[in-house]
This record gives structure tokens, C-alpha cells and sequence, in this order.
């Protein structure tokens, strides 16, 4: 059977609504408190360590910004100072002028870089002509003194755009084929709008009359002649240097165009460097 106690409930002690409330607001202000003051430290923590972060971010980015361009100039330069180098290394050292006065050269007219070509004869009063005094050997005679004048499309004294552009040179060497990489070309001793500004070179090895056809010609290099800047008459323009690994026997030197509009084009000196 089972036995049951009993219970006093007289003395059971009593519980004070008020004290409890108490207790519990106190419990809750504590708590909030201890909220207030963990939610402050973790805010600072964050704050702070944003700064920090940032901070540390910034001067290594700055760092790496100014390793970065301090690479990239050292690199120009020592790209730069290379070139440099060895374009002066190559021409004072290793660069041989190519063109002798015992090759073969002729004028030509109405030529264009990858076209045809047609010979250009003595002077008399036409086109396609140059001086009879000022041929086409007079411009690689190594002598700064004689010149080659050629009238292109135009007669003497025309003066319209053009005449002198399309014209140029035919040099066939007599030397084995060689690896050209500059040419230098010199101004004549009058008229400065007859310079050549802008000129092609190209190479072949075909022989005959197939280097009046374009087809024959590869494209060397196509630019500037280093005159644009009148330095004077009778003067030489920096060895204009230019990538080429090809080796031709034969070289076709074209104007593209002269300083000024005049009826010619003219230029005392034309010469090959390479190997
Ligand atoms: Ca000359």
C-alpha cells in the first residue's frame, strides 16, 4: 500500500510578488548592461580592426604600386638603354655600308612599294626623267657634292603635288646577298622641299627585267627618312635602323613623298648598312 506524507501547507513558505519582480529587473538591467558593453567592445574591435586592415592594405598596396613602377621604368630603360646600345654598337662597330660605285643602278619612276616599275631615262623635256648632269649614280657615288634629281611624273618646272614622290632607285650589289638593317640617305645642295620625307625600301632576288615587276619586291621598310627636320643642304640624317632577317641581292629604294610640292625630287647621297 502505498503511504503518502503530510504536507504542511500552513508553513509552506509564501512567495513575494514584489521581490521577485526586483530580482528579475535587476537580472534584466544586468544582462542589458553586460549586452550594452559586449555589443561597445565588439563595435571598437570591428572599428579598430577595419582601420588597421585598411591601414595595412594601403601601404602595402602603395608598397607594391611603387615596386610595380619602379620595375616598369628600370625595365623601359633597360629596354631603351639596350636598343640604344646596341644600335651604337652596330653601327659604330659591326654595320658595313653596302653600296659600292661599281653596282648596278638605275632610276625608276611611277613605282610604288609592291608595284610595277618603269626606268627613268635621261632628261630632255618629258616626263619619267632625270637631270642628264644629276643621275641616278650620282646619288651612290659616295661623294656629297653630286646629286640625283628625278622629275617622276612631272616635266621641269611643273610644280604640282606629287611629281617627285613614286621615284627612287633600282641598286642591284655586286657583293653577295646581305642582311640590310639601315639606310641613311643625305640631302642634296639646293631646294630643301625636294628631300625626301617619307620612302620604302624593299628586297629581291629575281634578276632582270623581273624587278620592274612588283611581284618581285618583299617590303623591308616603310617611314620615315630622317629629313623631315631641315638640317641643311648637303646633309646626312641619322642610319635609319629597322628589323629585317631576310637577305636580297637586290634593293629597291622608293619616295613616298618630298618636303614640299615642287617639281622633283632630289637627294645627294643614298647608302645600305647591314652585313
Ligand atoms: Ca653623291
Amino acid at each position: 500500500m502505498m503511504q503518502t506524507s503530510k504536507v504542511d501547507v500552513q508553513n509552506l513558505p509564501t512567495c513575494n510578488p514584489s521581490a521577485r519582480s526586483n530580482r528579475i529587473c535587476k537580472f534584466a538591467s544586468k544582462r542589458k548592461l553586460t549586452c550594452l558593453i559586449y555589443f561597445t567592445l565588439i563595435t571598437i574591435l570591428i572599428v579598430v580592426g577595419s582601420i588597421v586592415s585598411f591601414y595595412v592594405a594601403s601601404k602595402s598596396l602603395k608598397k607594391t604600386a611603387k615596386s610595380t613602377s619602379s620595375s616598369t621604368v628600370v625595365n623601359k630603360q633597360f629596354v631603351v638603354t639596350t636598343v640604344m646600345t646596341d644600335a651604337r654598337s652596330l653601327i659604330k662597330k659591326d654595320l658595313l655600308p653596302l653600296i659600292t660605285p661599281n653596282d648596278t643602278i638605275y632610276g625608276v619612276y611611277e613605282a610604288f612599294m609592291g608595284y610595277n616599275s618603269t626606268i627613268a631615262l635621261p632628261y630632255t623635256n618629258g616626263t619619267g626623267q632625270y637631270h642628264s648632269d644629276e643621275s641616278p649614280s650620282n646619288a651612290c657615288d659616295g661623294n656629297i657634292a653630286t646629286k640625283y634629281v628625278n622629275f617622276g611624273r612631272c616635266a621641269a618646272n611643273t610644280q604640282i603635288c606629287g611629281c617627285g614622290s613614286q621615284t627612287g632607285l633600282h641598286i642591284e650589289l655586286k657583293r653577295s646577298a646581305p642582311l640590310v638593317t639601315g639606310f641613311q640617305i643625305c640631302t642634296g645642295d639646293d631646294y630643301p622641299g625636294r628631300d625626301p620625307i617619307l620612302v620604302t625600301l624593299e628586297g629581291s632576288n629575281h634578276s632582270g627585267t623581273d624587278l620592274l615587276v612588283g611581284f618581285s619586291w618583299s617590303l623591308i621598310y616603310v617611314g620615315d627618312s630622317d629629313l623631315k627636320s631641315d638640317t641643311g643642304r648637303r646633309r646626312c640624317g641619322t642610319i635609319q635602323m629597322f628589323p629585317n632577317s631576310n637577305r636580297y641581292k637586290n634593293y629597291r629604294f622608293l619616295i613616298l613623298s618630298v618636303r614640299q610640292v615642287l617639281d622633283c625630287a632630289q637627294y645627294s647621297e643614298l647608302q645600305l648598312y647591314g652585313y
